[in-house]
């Protein structure tokens, strides 16, 4: 087995108690390129994250389980896994709860300005005068892109902040919220556009100079889906010309580079991807990416295939 990330250790112990396991995050890059050769004629499962796995795909003819860390799969060629016939899971509900916390993080945090009034105490201006206002939530609209299950934990959180919630999905749901269309009414009809989407060739740059002027001068947007939908240079633009208000961003279209154009903006709140990143989900995750494996070379169905 091939373990392509650094896990939390609980899990790492885990794999290593049961299989044959090589790491390939511990080498330096040639050295991982010479591992996967030598690991190509025999290696039959990898546990890796999503974003690191297909270049492994590609070269490990023997694959049969990919066990992703992860509910995000877009960096698994599926046109491959399916013509193969090799299994893939991921670790979906385990993260709900984080992503969730660090979505109204940054809510917050944009809202409130809160990154900028913890410099503010710091630095001894606070001496000088008072810190500016920023904007309440209570009474405003989160606008959900991607109303799944991380999605609906953001909706709740945002109905105890006393927000109204508004959705986009392909399909309207059963649920008490405003239903947009499209994702430009969506973008329209709330305070605070928030997107959840996954990543893959759908969605790809969906989030557009026409998105963000519809959003407003007021309006904030919040990402904590995948960088790869935002066309980054559009939301510069329109964080740099004042076209929206702020964003607060946990993912990024080329990770782990953050444009520089964001980075030296001062309206931009940069999550480095820390979503599910606590000890208890990061370990949740782990155990569900051990739990996979364990099923399939027992021959039992697979706890959450994807
Ligand atoms: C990462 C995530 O997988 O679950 C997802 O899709 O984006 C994160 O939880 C995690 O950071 C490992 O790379």
């Amino acid at each position: 087995m091939l373990i392509a990330n650094a896990f939390h250790p609980d899990t790492i112990a885990l794999l290593d108690a049961h299989y044959d396991t090589h790491k390939l995050w511990l080498l330096p890059a040639p050295e991982q390129e010479q591992l996967i050769r030598s690991l190509s004629p025999v290696c039959e499962a990898v546990a890796s994250a999503s974003w690191a796995t297909n270049p492994l795909i590609y070269q490990l003819p023997r694959l049969r389980i990919i066990s992703c860390f992860g509910v995000g799969v877009d960096g698994i060629d599926f046109g491959i896994t399916r013509e193969r016939g090799i299994q893939v899971t991921n670790t979906p509900n385990v993260l709900n709860d984080a992503v969730a916390d660090i979505a109204m993080g940054l809510v917050l945090a944009t809202s409130r300005n809160l990154i900028q009034a913890d410099a503010w105490a710091r630095s001894g201006q606070w001496q000088n005068g008072p810190f500016p206002f920023g904007s309440s939530l209570a009474g405003k609209t989160l606008g959900i892109l991607g109303l799944g299950a991380i999605g609906e934990e953001i909706a709740l959180r945002a109905l105890a902040f006393r927000m109204r919630v508004a959705y986009h999905n392909r399909h309207r749901k059963e649920l008490p919220f405003r239903y947009c269309a499209s994702i430009t009414e969506l973008a329209q009809s709330c305070d605070i556009l928030l997107s959840m989407l996954p990543g893959g060739a759908g969605t790809e740059k969906i989030i557009d100079a026409q998105v963000l002027d519809a959003l407003g001068p007021q309006g904030i947007f919040i990402n904590v889906g995948r960088g790869s939908t935002v066309d980054e240079d559009a939301l510069i633009a329109a964080l740099r010309d004042k076209r929206i208000a702020a964003a607060g961003l946990d993912v990024y279209a080329n990770e782990p580079q953050v444009p520089e154009g964001l980075r030296a903006l001062p309206n931009t709140v940069l999550f480095p991807h820390i979503g599910s990143a606590t000890v208890e989900t990061r370990r949740a995750m782990g155990q569900l990416v051990v739990d996979n494996l364990a099923a399939y070379f027992a021959g039992d169905a697979l706890l959450t295939p994807v």
